[in-house]
């Protein structure tokens, strides 16, 4: 279902979101039903030519109606309280997946108008390609080289902010082996259109061999090149680098925040990117 990545998701994530989605919505049928049934019931039948219907100009108050129409709506809410306070915790981005499991950093960087990817273990960068080995989770830190941009790959989760001289974070898992769509959804310019880039979740040798074919690249991401590469453009095609400048991901965020440094990402990026 390539239309609704949403709907048919690939990830334990994106599925805990749709149950969300499809929980909420079932419940909300529960006033949203009877009335759009009432709203056609009673233009029938109480229309001015029908005679049969009961006439009562006087009547102003029924408490068996008062306690329906207040107590239902009143419990729904209340349940829709519950079940987002519980989900905002089950789904907060930056909790790790498995705490067992090490998970895959990618440092996710967004620019006029493309995004760089980042996998600083491997030392290797790439822009408008991301990878994932099926089952491993990845834990994705992002900040922008310009506006506010929003990163999301449906089929795995929710969009996260990416904003300059700050570090937000997200845990994503593919469980299947699949390309995933994944763009920028924060309106941010011309060449916003075609801020897009595929996911390959691939097995593990696949993986590797991906990284290795990164690494033939032959071209570094030194500060000149990231400099050239940080120029507004646009429809960028994937491109690898076989190396990245050491720190890289900090000195951008340091860029933007000004020496601000309750902004500066804390210890545990700083020891990811050295
Ligand atoms: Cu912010």
């Amino acid at each position: 279902m390539a239309d609704g990545p949403t709907l048919d998701p690939t990830g334990p994530i994106a599925l805990t979101e749709r149950d969300l989605l499809f929980k909420a919505t079932a419940i909300m049928m529960i006033v949203i039903i009877p009335v759009f049934v009432m709203a056609a019931w009673f233009t029938v039948r109480y229309r001015g030519t029908n005679r049969k219907a009961r006439y009562t100009p006087n009547f102003d108050f029924y408490w068996p109606a008062e306690i329906i129409v207040w107590s239902i709506p009143a419990a729904i809410v209340v349940w829709l309280a519950f079940h987002l306070w519980e989900y905002t915790y089950k789904l907060d981005p930056y909790t790790e997946i498995d705490p067992s499991v090490k998970p895959l950093q990618v440092q996710a960087i967004a620019q006029d108008w493309k995004w760089l990817f980042v996998y600083p273990e491997q030392n290797i960068a790439v822009v408008n390609e991301l990878a994932m080995p099926v089952g491993t989770p990845v834990s994705i830190t992002i900040t922008s080289d310009t506006v506010m941009n929003s990163l999301v790959i449906p089929k795995l989760g929710g969009q996260i902010y990416a904003m300059a001289g700050m570090q937000t974070r997200l845990n994503l898992l593919a469980d299947e082996e699949g390309t995933f769509w994944g763009r920028n959804v924060q309106y941010s310019g011309t060449g916003f259109a075609d801020q897009q880039f595929q996911t390959h979740a691939q097995s593990k040798e696949e993986f590797d061999a991906w990284v290795e074919k990164a690494k033939q690249a032959g071209k570094s991401l030194d500060a000149a090149t990231y400099d050239a590469l940080a120029k507004p453009s646009q429809k960028v095609p994937v491109t690898y680098y076989s190396g990245v400048e050491p720190g890289l991901f900090d000195k951008i965020i340091a860029k933007w925040s000004h020496g601000d440094m309750d902004r500066m990402p804390h210890h545990s990026q700083a020891e990811t990117t050295e």
